[in-house]
């Protein structure tokens, strides 16, 4: 009898093989500033009921994960107070008058500390479960996080979060390169621009999964809520 069998989880190009045990939920950047009405998102003229969508399917799935005693990491985006970590390239995109490092409306903007920085209430992080605080938009880039990965004996990952087209897709691009297979479900991801989420997605998927795979978080919840009961 095999010791570690996999769930098929129905999911776009092919039904996901996961391996429990050996694949962690990873949930990118559900911080304040890029959610929260009051954000520096919201700020910029930014809708955030686009992202404010994936809050309920994002804690359902969070909640399931917790009751089977899988990994769950969380990301922030965000430099350190003294700007070390903040390349100019960075600092002066986009010509804004409000950049990082400045103060916005919930503290420094994606400043470590700060609270428009950290993650949403209704998303937070449990005490065992690690937080990486990332300087760019892909979450393996001058952070700890493969080293976590590989003492946990992971090689799967499920990947949520915000935004689709820029942190969620970034990372997963960076994933796929180090060996991880990378499952999205639709409904946990989101961004401000509808039409770059629905690319995002594709991307992912097209060519026979070239990133990863696609599913919706009922397919994930009903497969883990059968082995919760068998
Ligand atoms: C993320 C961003 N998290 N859009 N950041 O996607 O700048």
């Amino acid at each position: 009898m095999n010791a570690n069998p996999t769930i098929e989880i129905d999911a776009q190009p092919y039904s996901f093989g996961l391996s429990p045990g050996r694949c962690a939920l990873l949930v990118i950047d559900m911080q304040r500033d890029f959610l929260e009405p009051g954000g520096f998102g919201a700020m910029l003229g930014n809708d955030v009921s686009q992202l404010r969508r994936t809050i309920e399917p994002n804690r359902r799935l969070l909640a399931a994960w917790r009751a089977q005693g899988w990994l769950a990491i969380h990301t922030r985006e965000g430099h350190r107070p003294d700007l070390s970590d903040l390349p100019p390239a960075k600092k002066i995109r986009g010509r804004t008058q409000t950049t990082i490092g400045d103060a916005g409306p919930m503290g420094r903007i994606l400043i470590r500390g700060e609270p428009g920085q950290d993650i949403i209430p209704e998303l937070y992080p449990a005490a065992n479960e690690p937080v990486i605080d990332k300087p760019g938009k892909g979450a393996f880039y001058a952070t700890d996080l493969q080293l976590i990965l590989q003492q946990h004996g992971i090689s799967q990952l499920v990947v949520t979060g915000v935004t689709t087209e820029v942190c969620v897709n970034s990372t997963i691009r960076e994933a796929n390169d180090r060996g991880y297979e990378c499952l999205v479900p639709e409904d946990c991801v989101g961004s401000y621009f509808p039409e770059f989420h629905r690319a995002g997605l594709k991307m992912i998927a097209a060519q026979g999964g070239i990133f990863g795979w696609i599913t919706h978080s009922d397919h994930l919840i009903k497969a883990m809520n059968v082995i919760g009961t068998s």
